[in-house]
């Protein structure tokens, strides 16, 4: 038996900054896995996923080989062929679709940014020509970053330091469930004695843990923001020096703020007159604090983007931003490559940009919003800047599907799907579905079978993070002054036994039947981050990515305050930008205000209830791992939590199953009771499906069973006007139960 190697890999098992990892392996097999504890990204808490990462990547769930469908769409029959069959004929296909229909007749679909090589499937549209990307971004996280680099110029990271940091903020972010480093840096903060305070409907563990829980109503985070912004402007407690410094619109934000007393707030946000004094008291007395904006503000359509961007500008105004222990406008590593400099941006036409599904109407996302902040951002940052355009100007999701099946405004054609599981993660899932079955070419590319690959004409393997070199996602972007590098620990491709493509390897390699050969001059995914990180190389003096993951690793760059005294921020005034020209340009309201979704009388009165839907739990990332038993033995069914009261009035019991019906559908989950929120909510998960059902029609791996976006609605009139984000959380997610 040959001796034990260590590799020393990148954890994609989530969404996290991608945390390094040790992988001991023997004759090309993984033997174990652990956390290297020495790299500073790591999940700083128990994370059980690397445990399981042995079972995961032997796992015969996996795909290995290309399939091409050999009976009708959904027959689960499949004929196995090779990457190049699969390829020529893929590429032949889109061809004939861009002839016929023009490039932008082809759409990709992108999830978390799974696969380390979103930029390459960017870079292989924009020489393609089509604007047409459409990305769970739209819902998770692109709202939360273009509003930072509209208002700041950069990300915000937070710059937590014991006797300096006052307070702990987790605003709508259940980090316990969903995010191992995040709740154990919550916890370390209490330890070292700062404050805590979460914002959250529920009383959970991290409401349980915090000196201060805001009970809010969901979806009402705007009001509750402009109400705290109001009563710290009415008595004083903003930074006076900062705000007139280094920001813009004070006087505009202060005369808005007005329409939020505390006790019109108070009627908003379901909270008591005093809450709202004493929460804004509370958070201007402790400062500089540190604040994680979990995924609910976006999910709370109409309201999104105005709510995170009165969250930020509560943040403005009290002093924490650009200060020792606050909040640190980021800058890009010096010397790294990012993401943006890899898409190949400049090579989309504007004519192509300008067909862009969705954006005449949701301008803040998409391109109209990107080429505004892009031009700030490459003003201060020149060409490596971080407002990577694969995260920041997908189109719009629920444009696109219509496209699909109406032809209008033009035809959208084939979907390529990669990193994404649409009939799990976008919203009204029979619309989806029918949508994917009206194109003619609709290939998913994953690691394992899934019900979107179950509906799919070519099924294609992908090597996972043990078999690929990878960086994190947000760092490769340049969100985080830091680049942390790992290798492959494992062969992609053993004959006869399996053979995968990684991410990178599959656009270029698509691209390159398509005519792009000469913009693709990295041959492997190794010569990729040779190529971006080869000036810190050089300074480390390492000639090639081996040397530089086994010696250095990772490089950081501890953030500094003082970034506003420095001269301008990227942002069209130089200043933080309360009052946001940007928005302005695109014909939106420059300041925050919160908008109560009209819901009519009759279907309040039918579906008397409001879906939480789709809160996270440990160990699942959305919708994987359910093929595994070591995950799925730690928490077997979907859950739905129903609190006592209204149970009762159901006859419901712990453990019965429930439907839950919208206008859209009915699908049921588990029932657990509680009574750690209103009794008018319910708190749902998302993502379940069961591997080991039927793959085939109709049944779909039990796609119809479980899967709460059955019943949850994309309809653009109730997306947020700004990004097009659909409603996950708050009034729009009208339901009602009963007993299965
Ligand atoms: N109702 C409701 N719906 C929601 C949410 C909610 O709260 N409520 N949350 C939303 C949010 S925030 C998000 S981010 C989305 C998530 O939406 P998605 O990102 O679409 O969901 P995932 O289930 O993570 O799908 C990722 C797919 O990529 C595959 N994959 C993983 N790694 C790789 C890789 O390296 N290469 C390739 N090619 N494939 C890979 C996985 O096997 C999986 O099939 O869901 C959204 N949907
Ligand atoms: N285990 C696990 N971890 C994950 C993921 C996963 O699938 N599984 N997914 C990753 C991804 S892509 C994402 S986006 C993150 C998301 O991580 P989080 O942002 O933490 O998402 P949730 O778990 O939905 O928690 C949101 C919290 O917001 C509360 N909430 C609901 N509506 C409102 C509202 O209107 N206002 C406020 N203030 N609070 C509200 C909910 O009660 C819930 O406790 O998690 C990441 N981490
Ligand atoms: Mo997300």
């Amino acid at each position: 038996m040959s001796e034990i190697e260590l590799k020393y890999s990148t954890c994609f098992f989530c969404t996290s900054v991608g945390c390094a990892m040790k992988v001991y392996v023997r004759d090309g097999q993984v033997q174990r896995v652990a956390v290297d504890t020495a790299a500073p990204v790591v999940p700083g808490a128990f994370c059980v996923r690397p445990t399981l990462a042995k079972d995961y990547q032997h796992h015969p769930f996996r795909l290995s080989f290309p399939m091409k469908r050999s009976g009708p769409r959904g027959a689960n029959q499949w004929e196995q062929i090779s990457w190049d069959q699969a390829l020529d004929e893929i590429a032949e296909k889109l061809e004939a679709i861009r002839r016929r229909y023009g490039a932008e007749a082809v759409a990709t679909s992108s999830g978390t940014g799974r696969g380390a090589a979103e930029f390459a499937k960017t870079r292989f549209m924009n020489l393609f020509g089509s604007p047409n990307r459409i990305g769970v971004i739209t819902i998770c996280y692109a709202p939360r970053a273009m509003v930072w680099f509209a208002t700041f110029g950069g990300h915000l990271v937070p710059d937590r330091k014991p006797g300096k940091t006052k307070l702990a903020v987790h605003w709508g972010r259940n980090a316990h469930e969903g995010g191992p480093s995040s709740w154990n840096s919550f916890l370390k903060a209490k330890k070292a004695g700062m404050k805590t305070m979460v914002i959250d409907p529920r009383f959970i563990e991290p409401s349980r843990q915090a000196d201060r829980w805001v009970q809010i109503r969901p979806g009402t985070d705007t009001a509750l923001a402009l109400g705290m912004i109001h009563v710290i402007i009415e008595e004083g407690l903003y930074d006076r020096t900062f705000v007139e410094n280094y920001t813009v619109g004070f006087a505009k934000l202060k005369q808005r703020a007005g329409a939020y007393p505390p006790h019109r707030v108070a009627e908003i946000t379901g909270l008591s007159m005093d809450a709202v004094f004493e929460t804004a008291r509370y958070y201007a007395a402790h400062q500089p604090s540190n604040m994680v904006i979990g995924v609910a503000a976006e999910h709370g359509a109409p309201n999104s983007i105005q709510a995170i961007r009165a969250i930020n500008l509560l943040r403005a105004i009290v002093g924490t931003v650009d200060v020792e222990g606050g909040e640190l406008i980021s800058s890009p590593y010096p010397g790294f490559i990012p993401d943006v400099c890899m898409e190949a941006n400049e090579m989309l036409l504007s004519e192509q940009r300008r067909k862009q599904l969705g954006s005449d109407r949701f301008r803040f996302l998409g391109y109209p919003g990107w080429e505004l902040i892009e031009a700030q951002m490459r003003k201060v940052w020149g060409e490596r800047h971080a407002a990577a355009v694969n995260l920041h100007s997908p189109a719009h999701a629920p444009t696109v599907f219509r496209a699909m099946l109406t032809g209008k405004p033009y035809p959208v054609k084939s979907l390529l799907v990669s990193c994404s599981n649409p009939l799990l993660s976008y919203a009204n899932t029979k619309l989806v579905y029918e949508a994917l079955l009206s194109t003619d070419l609709l290939v998913t590319f994953d690691l394992t079978w899934t019900p979107t690959t179950a509906i799919s004409d070519y099924v294609l393997p992908a090597a996972c993070w043990m078999e690929r070199p990878d960086m994190g996602n947000f760092a490769s972007v340049g969100g985080y002054p830091l680049v942390q590098v790992g290798e492959a620990a494992v062969p992609a491709r053993v004959p006869g036994e399996y053979e995968r493509l990684n991410d990178y390897e599959f656009w270029r390699e698509l691209g390159v039947r398509l005519g792009q050969a000469d913009h693709w001059p990295w041959k492997t995914f190794e010569d990729v981050w040779e190529y971006r990180i080869a000036e810190l190389m050089d300074a480390e003096g390492h000639s090639s990515l081996e040397a530089f993951v086994h010696h250095t690793r990772a490089k950081v760059l501890p953030p500094e305050a003082g970034r506003c005294q420095k001269g301008p921020l990227a942002t069209p005034s130089g200043k933080v930008e309360l009052y946001s020209t940007i928005l302005e340009q695109l014909d939106y309201d420059p300041l925050p205000d919160y908008t109560e979704p009209d819901i009519p009388e009759k279907i309040k009165k039918k579906y008397p209830l409001i879906n939480i839907s789709g809160v996270r739990v440990m160990p699942y990332h959305h919708s994987e791992f359910r093929h595994i038993e070591g995950f799925r033995k730690r928490h077997r069914d979907p859950i739905v939590e129903i609190h006592f009261d209204t149970a009762r009035k159901k006859g419901i019991n712990d453990g019965d199953w429930v439907f839950i019906e919208t206008h859209l559908g009915r699908v049921k989950q588990k029932a657990r009771l509680s009574n750690c929120f209103h009794p008018r909510y319910i708190v749902s998960q998302h993502a379940w499906w069961f591997p080991e059902m039927d793959a085939a029609e109709p049944s779909l791996y039990g796609l119809w069973e479980c899967n709460i976006n059955v019943t949850t609605d994309d309809d653009p009139d109730k997306c947020d006007p700004l990004s097009g984000a659909w409603p996950l959380k708050g009034e729009y997610m009208r339901c009602k139960i009963s007993k299965a």
